[in-house]
């Protein structure tokens, strides 16, 4: 991995919109499933997935779930379960209450905070089916309250033999039991419109490939959608504190995500620099993965040194990436002075990993820069709210007259006539007792 010197970096990469083709293609396979249902559903996956299923055969039996359980390994099941508590525990302290203000003249304002009604959790197919990704999608809509939860998965996602167990069982953990073994466009098109055979639902959340991608952007209207997550982002900020071995392991657990993840060792350190450089070079030799991971350090790794603590999380504000980890000594000091991370570890025993499977907090978080805007998926994205008024008759005769002035300005006077008619009659009754 290269050392530069201080400058403006950024670790922003191209955002996939597709090419013409895909779009088309997308469009057409949503299309098809918004208008045929079930018939262009199994058309579709017997085209993409080789499967010739019907309709009575989408849907993943109790016997499959029962059959995944023994297909895994029993500490799989007690991990997975582990994390879900831990996942539960976190996202239960986001939860929000409805609330009203009662007013001195009787009226009442308030905000009413009810779950989404149904939700779909689409679960890529080939190595990038994560059961872990399915505890982090499902938990948040659970504890929001979401009554429904349905899940999507490729009907292939474990290879030939069907769905990956692993996800079947990550997916019954979460307390989700309603799955259908679709997946592309055509899953997330049945997502939106419904078929005979799946409901349709309230937002669409979860990874995919392009194809998934594009049509969830098709779909978004008819339904929410979460944000497309992009390539696993890693920005680390070390000093001479750190263990350079540590810090080096740290940087290559996102870099074998993907060959377009990104690595960063920001280090006012020139020795720790060269440290990490080396152990960089030396457990990359040695990873599994080291084809991704040595394309993506390659490509978007890089060490940045700069003359101070602040100076390097001046620099990551300004990369506000998705994960950030600050191993300094006191990193608490800092902490106040970080603005845009998307998750933030702290010390040399907060590796990302520990963060990505079990701490509790969510592993989806906002990349390419996104994070000085937007957040991890959290509860939050599965409420909606609806604002409540409640106008006595006393507070609309004491404000009547400036809402009508408002709307008049506005040429409205069909508004001003509305707030009138009570005026009118109520002030003249008010006026008698
Ligand atoms: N680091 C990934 C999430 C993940 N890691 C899943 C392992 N499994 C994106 O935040
Ligand atoms: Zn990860």
């Amino acid at each position: 991995m290269k050392i530069v010197s201080a400058r403006e970096f950024d670790l922003r990469r191209e955002v996939e919109y597709g090419s013409p083709e895909q779009n088309e293609t997308v469009r057409s396979i949503v299309k098809a499933v918004k208008e045929q249902g079930d018939a262009a559903l199994l058309a579709f996956t017997e085209r993409f997935d080789g499967m010739k299923l019907d309709a009575a055969s989408l849907r993943v039996t109790q016997e499959e779930l029962k059959a995944a359980y023994e297909a895994v390994e029993p500490s799989f099941v007690q991990a997975i379960a582990a994390a879900a508590d831990n996942i539960r525990r976190f996202h239960v302290r986001q939860k929000r209450n409805s609330w009203m203000d009662l007013q001195p003249d009787g009226s009442l304002l308030g905000q009413i905070i009810r779950p989404l009604k149904r939700v779909g959790v689409y679960v890529p197919g080939g190595k990038a089916a994560y059961p872990s990704s399915v505890l982090m999608n499902v938990i948040p809509a659970q504890v929001a309250g979401v009554p429904e939860i349905v899940m999507v998965t490729p009907p292939a996602t474990g290879g030939k033999a069907g769905i990956d167990p692993y996800i079947l069982v990550a997916a019954a953990e979460a307390g989700v039991n309603e799955i259908y073994r679709v997946g592309g466009a055509q899953a997330i098109a049945s997502l939106a419109y419904g078929t005979d055979t799946i409901a349709p639902v309230d937002k669409i959340c979860g990874p995919g490939n392009i194809y998934v991608a594009l049509a969830k952007r098709e779909v978004y209207g008819a339904v929410d959608i979460d944000s497309i997550a992009g390539p696993s982002e890693i920005a680390v900020l070390a000093d001479d504190s750190a263990d350079p071995a540590y810090v080096a392991a740290d940087l290559l657990s996102q870099a074998e995500h993907d060959e377009m993840a990104s690595a960063i060792l920001v280090t006012p350190s020139e020795g720790f620099a060269q440290a990490c450089q080396a152990e960089i070079a030396r457990q990359l030799a040695e990873l599994p993965r080291r084809d991704i991971a040595g394309a993506a350090i390659e490509r978007y790794g890089a060490i940045i040194l700069v003359d101070s603590v602040e100076e390097g999380i001046r620099a990551i504000n300004r990369l506000a990436p998705e994960h950030f980890e600050l191993i300094v000594e006191n990193p608490m000091n800092y902490l106040g002075l970080v603005e845009n991370a998307g998750a933030i570890f702290l010390g040399p025993y907060s590796s990302e990993p520990v963060g990505d499977y079990y701490a509790g907090p969510n592993h989806i978080i906002p990349t390419n820069g996104t994070a000085r805007f937007s957040s991890p998926v959290d509860v939050d994205d599965f409420i909606k709210k609806s604002s409540l008024i409640y106008y006595s008759k006393e507070a609309l005769l004491e404000s009547g007259a400036t809402i009508m002035e408002l709307a008049r300005r506005e040429g409205l006077e069909g508004h001003a006539r509305a707030i009138e008619i009570r005026l009118n009659k109520e002030g003249k009754a008010g006026n008698q007792d």
